[in-house]
């Protein structure tokens, strides 16, 4: 039998079916200055004003970027859905479709939507996937848990910052699915600019049982999103950037404790041609795995995908710098819906 439409709960075992992002008419997020300031790199931060576009040619060729990622993909056998295109994001004074891991994320058969931090963000979801979040709800077997009507309070940001190292206070849920990591039945994450405590607890009252939610100690004060600090390659293989959290951190979670742990040797530099508006170098780290063998990269990442074959990986090269330009990559722009395990079918 055919599996459920939402069936994954790990990084790793073999993609069967997937979401991609479109980056039509993306627009720099706009957010309050505070939030920007706190997690947005310094010298493109004055770029992040209201009804603006990303530069046309960047978002025209991320477009073709992820049109070549899905092709490459559907050859490899896997099944893609596309968010609904031509949205104009000016108007909506949101930011991008092409982003959907920040606000989706599978555990098991059910399909979870973030509480979004941003109020920018706040329909996103509902703008970009909500047809799709339909047609996979039409699957008896799935589960598709929607932001509760709570989550969109305004009430996040205050004046009192003294004693907070994030941003956003703790008044109502708040949480990106991207400072999430599924290991299987537990899942890993971290507290943030855009995740907070009562999001942590909302997460954990919606998983379905025998799921548990971690939190992992990191060390970075622009946090937001743990797709450039953590990275399963396969089951029993993880790899992590140096500077954000240690290898004693991660042993110190029972999923992780016998597993090969391996720092990113290199310290990576962010890309500024086209220019990093949203992100760190350390986005070579967001690779998307196939099926713990089989990993997409981004072509010009030569020495990530050097050190990913030493690590017994198969690269497979895809350019992707323009959808990098606006704010991620291969795992930020996908939401892997299916996966199943060797003879699961
Ligand atoms: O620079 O670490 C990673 C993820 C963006 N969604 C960074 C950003």
């Amino acid at each position: 039998m055919a599996p459920p439409l939402i069936h994954a709960d790990n990084e790793w075992s073999p993609l069967r079916s997937i979401l991609i992002g479109r980056a039509g008419h993306a627009c720099f997020p706009p957010a309050p200055k505070k939030i920007i300031e706190a997690t947005m790199p310094s010298i493109h931060r004055h770029r992040f004003v209201p009804n603006s576009p990303f530069p046309e040619e960047i978002v025209t060729n991320a477009e073709l970027e992820l049109d070549q990622f899905a092709q490459i993909l559907t050859e490899q056998g896997i099944k893609v859905y596309r968010s609904t295109d031509n949205i104009d994001w000016a108007t909506e004074n949101g930011y991008t479709g092409a982003m959907p891991r920040d606000g989706l994320m599978s555990v098991g058969n059910t399909l979870i939507e973030a509480c979004f931090a941003w109020p920018c963000r706040a329909r996103e979801i509902d703008i970009a996937y909500g047809s799709l979040l339909d047609e996979l709800a039409s699957d008896p077997r799935v589960r598709v848990v929607r932001r509760s009507a709570e989550s969109y309070a305004d009430t996040l940001f205050d004046e009192d910052e003294t004693d907070r190292k994030f941003v956003i206070n703790n008044s109502r849920p708040a949480f990106d699915t991207a400072d999430f990591m599924r290991l299987g039945k537990v899942i890993l994450g971290q507290y943030s600019h855009v995740t907070n405590q009562k999001g942590v607890e909302y997460l954990r009252s919606v998983v379905s049982e025998g799921y548990t939610v971690e939190m992992i100690d990191t060390n970075d004060d622009k946090a937001m999103h743990i797709d450039a600090t953590i990275l399963p390659l396969r089951e029993g293989l993880l790899v992590y950037n140096p500077e954000r959290v240690t290898e004693q951190e991660l042993r110190s979670h029972d999923v992780l404790r016998s597993w090969d742990l391996r720092a990113c040797p290199f310290s990576p530099v962010a890309c500024e041609n086209p220019p990093g508006f949203m992100a760190s170098g350390w986005l070579c780290l967001n690779v998307l795995v196939l099926d713990g063998r089989r990993v997409m990269v981004e072509e010009s990442d030569e020495v990530m995908a050097a050190w990913l074959v030493e690590l017994g990986m198969e690269v497979i090269l895809c350019p992707f710098r323009h959808v990098n330009s606006i704010g991620g990559s291969f795992h930020c722009a996908t939401v892997d819906l299916v996966r199943v395990e060797g003879g699961e079918e």
